[in-house]
């Protein structure tokens, strides 16, 4: 059995800590990890994190998980309001998915109220910052964890 969570994260995400901070605060994607790592341990489980700006990658990365992955964390980007593909995607992975958004969608533009993700996730976390994968990762635990 693997204890392997996937923790995808879509376009532009790789700025996280560069840019417009006061949407999406300071911390970088390292700090994204590092802090799901240490989460992650408590409950004998590995994170591993991705970023891409490609949706056939972020695909890609679903099907490797449905061989190797025992979770799936997913920051789908603007993707969770256009991507059927990846929701098809997700549909075809077994484990657990949580859906994370650092901002709060429901607060922003109508258009980002609709997730093709959040028909799939068992969880969503939406507004709690970049500390909302550390929740995630903490879910994961519960859900697959030790
Ligand atoms: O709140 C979130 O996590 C979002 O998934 C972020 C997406 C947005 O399209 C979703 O509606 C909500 C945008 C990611 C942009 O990431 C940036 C990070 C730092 C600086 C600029 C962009």
């Amino acid at each position: 059995m693997t204890n392997l969570i996937y923790i995808l994260n879509g376009p532009n995400l790789n700025l996280l800590g560069k840019r417009q901070p006061e949407i999406y605060g300071h911390d970088t994607l390292a700090d994204v990890e590092a802090n799901c790592a240490v989460v992650a341990k408590e409950f004998g489980l590995e994170g591993r994190l991705l970023q891409s700006n490609h949706e056939g990658q972020i695909i890609d990365w679903i099907h490797e998980a449905r061989e190797n992955g025992a979770g799936i964390i997913i920051n789908p980007g603007a993707f969770t309001h256009t991507s059927v593909a990846i929701f098809d995607a997700l549909n075809t992975f077994e484990g657990p998915v949580l859906e994370v958004h650092i901002s709060n969608v429901h607060k922003r533009e109508s258009f980002r109220h609709h997730s093709y993700v959040s028909l799939r996730a068992e969880g969503v976390i939406a507004g709690f910052g970049v500390e909302g994968y550390a929740l995630a990762m903490r879910r994961m635990g519960s859900l697959v964890g030790k």
